[in-house]
């Protein structure tokens, strides 16, 4: 036991789908064997996660019969019970089955669309069941590789209408779920719609019942993007619609890789863990720390755990690292300089005709002000030195 042991306050949860990847990529087959969700249970466990997430499919495979369904439901809700772990988050599988080839809620075919928000429905009643209060939707497939084969306008009016309904099954069934839509750029299709978190965040507040939708942000899909998960994320946040993450680690420019968290881009993981814990002074995010990744193909089992703990340990380094640097005299003092006047009490819950003439009576020198340096090199060295180690 050290600082950087998961404690089940930290809220860190894995899917099944994470730690029971079996390594196979476009090019190559499974390295590891396919392994029992119970005993990924325990390995979660025994590993100090907190919960575990899953696909309807992760757990009950597709096409099993209403007895088969509740057999295994039953046996997984006693390994649960036995190792003490929660399921915060159940989502739906719309990728997997070839039905789903030209997408799920946004196919061309009204058939599909129908068996994607039908299959949504049991998914939800399973989330139900085992205690989630989050289901994500992250619509891989709802994308296209030509544009010729439907109108995009339709595929965001098709997404809105399987969402609209969906939220309605929820509060007709009384279940306490909220709704969290994750966004991906592209992989499986050549184009996914609602491609960021800043697209969905639009998109939401065009739905029916938008106060229980909100979103999912996964580092590797904003980096794909070229965008910053911080900011990303920031926005979410400050919408009140940070309702779920995944956790990873990403190249730009590269393929999902879905890596260790903080394994690459180290200075975007701790500018991560910072605004979720609000180490620099904002209100904290309280949901599940969830990490999407999986380790890497050249790993057995005992790899796997390696990586899973990785991940829990990188985050509470990183997120002791960001309480030192918030807390160090000389960052408060940069921070503080640069954040000159800062009220904008001129314009700000006035009149606007007060407004307009407060600021013009201001005295105002932008020469001056263009002069000031802001000392930003340093703050960033100081950040540098607190994640090598070389201070606090
Ligand atoms: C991916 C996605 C998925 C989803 C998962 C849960 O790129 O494969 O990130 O892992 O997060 O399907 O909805
Ligand atoms: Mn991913
Ligand atoms: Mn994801």
């Amino acid at each position: 036991m050290d600082h950087f042991t998961p404690r089940p306050a930290d809220k860190f949860t894995f899917g099944l789908w994470t730690v029971g990847n079996p390594g196979r990529d476009p090019f190559g087959g499974p390295v590891r064997p396919t392994t029992d969700p119970v005993d990924l249970v325990a390995g979660l466990a025994e590993v100090g996660a907190w919960g575990v997430n899953l696909h309807d499919n992760d757990l009950i495979p597709f096409g099993s019969s209403a007895t088969e369904r509740d057999r295994i439901v039953g046996r997984f809700k006693d390994a649960l019970a036995r190792h003490g772990l929660v399921v915060p988050m159940t989502t739906c599988n719309l990728f997997s089955h070839p039905v789903f080839k030209d997408g799920a809620f946004t196919a061309n075919d009204a058939d599909v669309r129908a068996f994607a928000v039908r299959k949504c429905m049991d998914a939800l009643d399973l989330a139900h069941e085992l205690g989630s209060s989050t289901f994500v939707f992250w619509g891989g497939r709802e994308g296209a590789e030509t544009d010729a084969c439907r109108d995009p306008m339709e595929a965001v009016r098709r997404n809105r209408r399987a969402l609209d309904c969906l939220c309605e099954y929820v509060m007709e069934r009384g279940y306490k779920l909220r709704f969290a839509l994750e966004a991906k750029p592209n992989e499986p299709r050549g184009d996914i719609y609602l491609a960021t978190t800043g697209h969905m965040l639009h998109f939401i507040s065009t739905l029916a019942h938008s106060e229980l939708v909100g979103v999912n942000p996964e580092v590797a899909h904003e980096t794909m993007a070229g965008l910053s998960m911080v900011h990303g994320v920031a926005q979410a946040m400050e919408a009140g619609k940070l309702f779920h993450i995944d956790l990873n680690a990403q190249k730009i420019g590269r393929y999902d890789q879905d890596l260790r968290f903080g394994s690459e881009d180290l200075r975007g993981a701790f500018l991560l863990v910072r605004l979720l814990e609000g180490t620099a002074g904002n209100a904290p995010y309280t949901g599940p720390r969830h990490f999407d990744a999986h380790a890497y193909r050249t790993e057995d089992m005992q790899g796997v755990w390696d990586f899973a703990r990785g991940c829990m340990r990188t985050y509470l380094i990183l997120k002791a690292r960001a309480q030192a640097f918030d807390a160090d005299a000389e960052v408060r003092d940069i921070i503080a300089a640069a954040h000159r006047g800062d009220s904008d009490e001129l314009w700000v819950g006035r009149d606007v005709a007060g407004a307009a003439r407060a600021l013009r009576a201001r005295v105002i020198d932008p020469d001056a002000l263009a002069t000031r340096g802001l000392r930003y090199e340093r703050l960033d060295q100081i950040m540098i030195e607190y994640l090598l180690g070389a201070r606090g």
